[in-house]
């Protein structure tokens, strides 16, 4: 029975995970949790889409860090889809703060600090459709 709205969600396993060789683990985690892959690709992201995505942060003291951390080297995107992806996302990838991320979800798991979390997920329906947009154009 379903219970939510099939959305979709947008993924990116930093530089980070990448060079850790952890994105077969990530993505690995949202398929078995049953979420379908949609889109894959691997790139970069520049430093002028970076200021873009993390604009919200614009200004602040970290801000400098996070755009160099995720702009250090490739990176992998991929578009999942289902029930309430965007909230399943979240819930896989844990808190932003990998001191405060659970175990069992990916920061919990394999992170130290917020500046190398190595994964982002869309935090909202809304937002995802923009960052799909940016990183996929039209899906
Ligand atoms: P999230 O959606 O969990 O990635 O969190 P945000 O969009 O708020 O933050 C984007 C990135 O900024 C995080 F992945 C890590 C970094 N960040 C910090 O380094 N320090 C902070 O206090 C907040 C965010």
């Amino acid at each position: 029975m379903a219970t939510g709205a099939v959305e979709r969600t947008l993924i990116i396993v930093k530089p980070e995970g990448v060079a850790r060789g952890l994105t077969g683990e990530i993505i690995s985690r949202f398929e078995r949790k049953g979420l379908r892959l949609v889109a894959l690709r691997m790139g970069r992201v520049s430093e002028e889409v970076a200021r873009v995505h993390y604009g919200h942060h614009a200004g602040k003291p970290f801000f400098p860090d996070l755009i160099r951390a995720i702009t250090a080297g490739p990176v992998v995107f991929a578009v999942f889809e289902g029930e309430n992806a965007v909230r399943v996302g979240r819930l896989l990838i844990g808190a932003t703060n990998p001191l405060e991320a659970a175990p069992g979800t990916i920061r919990g798991d394999f992170a130290l600090d917020s500046l190398h979390n190595i994964v982002h997920a869309s935090d909202a329906p809304e937002t995802a459709a923009i960052e799909i947009e940016r990183f996929f154009g039209t899906l």
